[in-house]
């Protein structure tokens, strides 16, 4: 359930941004029926089984992807076990592999958005509006051995705007599952609706940043335009972070990503052999360069394998990729999925992997391929996925320091803009820099004291932090610097020890169920037992 380091940060040991997500979907689907529903979030087997022992359930669904589904396949067997009168539901990204129904024990298969499916289930009806949980986005942050605030000014809200992408890319299994090419489903049509909803997340969690659960949020154009006439009328000083193709960020204009906010961009940067045209016409360096002395930062996607990858120009991909220094670089095999146009077509080249050849449970971008790449010998595909984090890593050094250096850009550039909206934004935004950021800072360049170029660009964004905040900010960073190195250390011990660091078990009912008071009730999604320094 982590993002950072399983697909992003993934070699950069105790300087990896590590956090938890929750299962939003099945939150979703919890605050939008009337039926009596309780959501267990990331059991371990046995807490599995003790529900299922403990409390009886008329329906029981289970949300997974696809590579979970030998965990879905035993939890079906478990709950024909100890409760053979329930009715099984599956949805999520499983439900795209297209003989499911074959493979587990289950009464329904559902794909798409399930909202409206188990409304239409439980006999409510469908067109009701959406209500959507108040969920932080992260839980249990933590980086350089060091927990972070969880408190209310210091986290961010979960807004789920849309579902699908009507792009259609041809290996996109998002885009597959909500009807592919031209297809999405919004949750809220206008600017009005959202912006009702991110007032009330904005009271109710006590947060100024959202991040946009939506893979593609400036598609909408009509809707995000509408929404940066509010937030301007209402003086939001808010954040956004979201999900965007290059082209799509292009079409706005500069002062229009920054008035509505936009402070985090998710960017696919395919490189210059792929055939997809998302970023046709689109010089990504100069993007991601003018956005970072924007204050935006960045996360840079690339695929290892495409179809045009071989070992003799994988090597200039992977530096492609790095040459970018984004803030963040996720990396991922090319992968086809059950249920998208490639999984067919590959399918129909007789180019997939018998199953008895791959685990399934490996099949999730980080591994192995599930199929014949025309030019990457089958087993190698894995370390050029280590080498591409491995160089982003030591080209850009630790990610915590490049969004210190974006954010202080950002600072810099607008500290003195004539609108305080905006100037409070990026105060907000710049507030980390003036205490743990500048510490951080300063035990980075420590850390890389032997590596003259890291070390230089963050000497030269400390430097900075110092001269922009004074004395203050200087004298917090050498008091909790030994600190946190000492941390550091600890933390990289504890990685080469084999330390694993798993999600807390979630258990929520909603106000309909009550006949169980004792369940914590799902107002405000922070949980039970959200990890703390004492049980990890
Ligand atoms: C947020 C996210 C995460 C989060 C949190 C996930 C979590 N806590 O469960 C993090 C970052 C941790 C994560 C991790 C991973 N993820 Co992820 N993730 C996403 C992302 C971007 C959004 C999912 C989401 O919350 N959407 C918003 C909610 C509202 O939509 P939804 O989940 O689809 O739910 C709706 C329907 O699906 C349906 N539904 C969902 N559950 C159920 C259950 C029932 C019973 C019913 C009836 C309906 C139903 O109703 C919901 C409301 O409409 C998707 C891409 C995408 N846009 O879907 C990838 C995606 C799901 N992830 C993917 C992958 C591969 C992974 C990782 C394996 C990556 C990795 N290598 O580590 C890990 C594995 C995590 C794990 N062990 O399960 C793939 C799955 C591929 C597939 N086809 O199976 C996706 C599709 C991205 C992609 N295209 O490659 N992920
Ligand atoms: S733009 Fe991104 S989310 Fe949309 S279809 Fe393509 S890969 Fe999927």
């Amino acid at each position: 359930m982590e993002l950072y380091q399983n697909q992003v940060t993934r070699t950069q040991g105790p300087f990896s941004l590590r956090m938890f997500h929750r299962s939003w979907g099945i939150m979703m689907i919890q605050a939008n029926i009337s039926a009596p529903c309780t959501v267990l979030d990331f059991p371990v087997r046995d807490r599995f089984i003790e529900e299922l022992r403990s409390h009886t359930y008329d329906v029981i669904g289970i949300s997974a992807i696809v590579p979970n589904i030998l965990k879905v396949q035993e939890m079906c067997r478990l709950i024909r076990h100890h409760q053979p009168g329930a009715e099984i539901v599956i949805g999520g990204h499983i439900a795209n592999i297209p003989d499911l129904s074959k493979r587990m024990d289950a009464d329904h298969i559902v794909q798409g958005e399930g909202v409206r499916w188990f409304r239409a289930f439980v006999g409510e009806s469908t067109d009701q509006p959406f209500r959507h949980p108040a969920v932080p986005s992260g839980i249990g942050a933590r980086t350089l051995g060091t927990n972070l605030s969880e408190n209310p000014g210091d986290i961010a809200a979960t807004l789920i705007p849309s579902v699908g992408c009507p792009m259609g890319c041809n290996f996109c299994s998002t885009s597959a599952m909500f009807g592919g090419k031209g297809k999405f489903l919004n949750f809220y049509e206008t600017g009005d609706e959202l912006f009702a909803v991110m007032c009330q997340l904005e009271s109710q969690l006590q947060v100024n940043s959202f991040f946009v659960m939506d893979e593609n949020f400036l598609l909408h154009r009509r809707r995000a335009l509408r929404l940066l006439e509010l937030i301007e009328e209402h003086g939001k000083a808010w954040s956004l972070y979201v999900f965007s193709s290059a082209k799509v960020l292009r079409s706005y204009r500069m002062e229009q990503l920054i008035s509505l906010g936009i402070s985090w961009v998710w960017m696919g940067i395919e490189g210059k052999v792929s055939s997809y045209t998302k970023l046709n016409g689109i010089d990504t360096y100069s993007l991601v360069e003018e956005l970072q002395s924007h204050g935006i930062r960045i996360l840079g996607s690339t695929i290892i394998g495409l179809e045009e990858h071989t070992p003799e120009n994988l090597e200039d991909a992977i530096e492609e990729a790095a040459r970018h220094a984004t803030d963040f670089h996720q990396f991922m095999l090319y992968t086809p999925l059950p249920g998208t146009e490639l999984h067919r077509t590959l399918s129909a080249e007789g180019r997939m992997l018998p199953e008895d050849e791959f685990d399934p449970s490996d099949i999730h971008g980080q591994s192995r391929f599930n199929y014949k790449h025309q030019h990457i010998p089958a087993g190698t595909e894995g370390d050029w996925l280590l080498r591409a984090f491995d160089r982003d890593f030591e080209r850009n050094g630790p990610s915590i320091t490049r969004i210190a250096q974006t954010t202080l850009a950002g600072w810099l550039r607008y500290r003195k803009h004539p609108d305080p909206r905006i100037v409070q934004r990026f105060r907000n935004e710049a507030s980390g820099l003036r205490s743990t950021l500048a510490a951080a800072l300063l035990t980075a360049r420590r850390h890389y004291r032997n590596q003259p170029e890291v070390k230089q660009r963050i000497q030269a964004t400390l430097r900075e932090c110092y001269r922009s905040f004074g004395w203050p900010t200087r004298i917090r960073a050498w008091l909790a610097a030994p600190i946190i190195q000492h941390r550091l250390k600890a933390e990289a011990r504890r990685l080469a020890k084999g330390w694993t660091y798993e999600p807390p078990t979630f258990y929520e009912r909603n106000a309909f169920r009550t006949d169980a008071p004792a369940i914590p009730l799902a107002r405000i999604a922070v949980g039970v037992g959200a990890p703390t320094a004492a049980n990890v």
